[in-house]
């Protein structure tokens, strides 16, 4: 590899404020869905991630399932909105079903079809400071 190539590499490594670890968006029948991930933080300070949008959503939101063992939404009462999520310096966000969830609203207004098992998904995360971060996570059935 050419140096050039190398250090516009590095480059892209380095700006980048959020590194995805694992990431899924659930894929259903409905209009609702909610998406997952693990983030790591490189960076020694806190990453505030103030807001959230993808292609196949009108909306997404921040929420945090307040009930053990609910993740699927029958009971909304179980989960609530959250304004911000925070990456720790160098550590780990998740993510992941009974904690944080991304929900995905409109999806039938956004897509033609419903989402298909293993079609990629756009998120793109709005950090508090002004930048974002764009992360590719599959549609699974789980
Ligand atoms: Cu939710």
């Amino acid at each position: 590899m050419r140096w050039t190539a190398l250090l516009v590499l590095m480059g892209v490594a380095l700006a980048q404020p959020l590194r995805l670890e694992q990431g899924w968006v659930r894929r259903v029948p409905g209009d609702v869905t909610a998406a997952y991930m693990v983030l790591y933080n490189p960076g020694d300070r806190p990453v505030r991630i103030v807001g959230a949008s993808s292609p196949i959503a009108s909306r997404v939101e921040f929420h945090q399932t307040t009930r053990g063992g609910h993740d699927h939404h029958a009971d909304l009462s179980a989960m609530r909105r959250v304004a911000a999520l925070v990456v720790p310096a160098r550590g780990r966000l998740e993510v992941l079903p009974g904690g944080y969830h991304l929900m995905l609203y409109g999806l039938r207004e956004k897509n033609p079809r419903p989402l298909q098992e293993g079609q990629r998904v756009a998120i793109t995360l709005r950090l508090e400071g002004g930048g974002s971060v764009t992360f590719s996570l599959p549609v699974e059935t789980r």
